[in-house]
């Protein structure tokens, strides 16, 4: 039988109910972030997750084992990878024994599930891409944050896709999506979108408090937590909006699709901006695992 391989470390902090924060590795990979960026924000959302008292736990395929934690030398081939493994990919990846595989947040919203983990932190999340009309392109992220007892702490989604869809899209999914010190949907970059959330929580505390909320409800899915970046590292909105249409008009024009939009336009996009953008992904990466592991105690203290 195929089973999830913990670290030892992820492994005894779960049997004692210590807090965990699981990171995916796509982002860390060369698909979310050119090196060295790459090394730097995994080295930084680590040490955010020690400070504040949980502990990290990478996800991804490596030797086709789907793991949760990993050591040293396994996250040099983190920050190697270029396959993208999402939801649909993983059971493929470790069937067919792939080398290595970067799990997006739809696969590791998986892997967390499936080792008890109950807190994840990413930098966006996928979503529903501008242009769904004629191509359908919907993140399997959103799903995933449906179909797993999870909370996800992310910037809001990222700025390039269709934001209001996104949030229409996890209403229908019945996902909680809260502000954290905000009553806008944070855009990445930016801290705000211009669209309003429905609920807004201010503490880690009280975003643990909902999730234990939904769950005693009998919720089987996740709730999203979205975090404005912090003031200093936001970029200003002319700068993104006008990369990221330089970037779509760019991958319409190279016939870009599926799996790779994502990574292209975030390429492009570090580009255009001159690699301004890459210092902001990495604060707010930073920034979102810190919260993720004040959530991850709270929800130790009251589970
Ligand atoms: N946000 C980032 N960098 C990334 C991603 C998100 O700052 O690399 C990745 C995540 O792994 C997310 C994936 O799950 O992009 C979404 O890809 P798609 O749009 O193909 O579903
Ligand atoms: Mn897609």
């Amino acid at each position: 039988m195929t089973a999830i391989v913990l670290s030892p470390e992820v492994a005894s902090a779960i049997a004692e109910r210590r807090a965990v924060v699981a990171l995916e590795s796509t982002i860390f990979s060369t698909l979310g972030l050119p090196s060295p960026a790459n090394a730097q924000a995994l080295e930084r959302c680590l040490a955010a997750v020690r400070a504040s008292g949980a502990v990290p736990a990478v996800t991804a395929v490596v030797d086709g084992l789907a793991r949760v934690g990993l050591d040293e030398s396994e996250h040099e081939r983190v920050l190697a990878g270029s396959r993208k493994v999402a939801a649909r990919d993983l059971p493929v990846a470790v069937a067919q024994g792939w080398s290595f595989g970067a799990t997006t947040v739809s696969a590791s919203l998986a892997l967390a599930a499936k080792a008890g983990v109950g807190v994840f932190a990413t930098g966006g999340i996928g979503g529903v891409h501008r242009g769904v009309e004629a191509t359908g392109d919907v993140s399997a992220d959103l799903g995933a944050l449906a179909a797993h007892p999870i909370v996800t702490v992310s910037a809001g989604a990222k700025a390039f896709l269709d934001l209001a869809r996104t949030l229409e899209h996890l209403e229908m999914l019945g996902v909680p999506v809260l502000g954290f010190g905000t009553d806008e949907l944070p855009a990445f970059w930016m801290r705000t979108s211009g669209l309003p959330l429905a609920h807004r929580v201010d503490t880690p505390h009280e975003a643990a408090a909902v999730a234990t909320a939904a769950w005693d409800l009998g919720h089987r899915g996740g709730i999203l937590v979205t975090v404005p970046i912090p003031e200093a590292d936001a970029l200003p909105s002319e700068l993104i909006v006008d990369a990221i249409a330089a970037a779509e008009r760019e991958a319409a024009r190279a016939g870009i699709s599926g799996p790779a939009v994502t990574p292209f336009v975030l390429a492009r996009v570090a580009e255009a901006t001159d690699g301004q953008s890459l210092p902001a992904n990495l604060a707010l990466a930073e920034h979102n695992a810190g919260i993720a592991a004040q959530i991850a105690v709270a929800l130790a203290d009251v589970l």
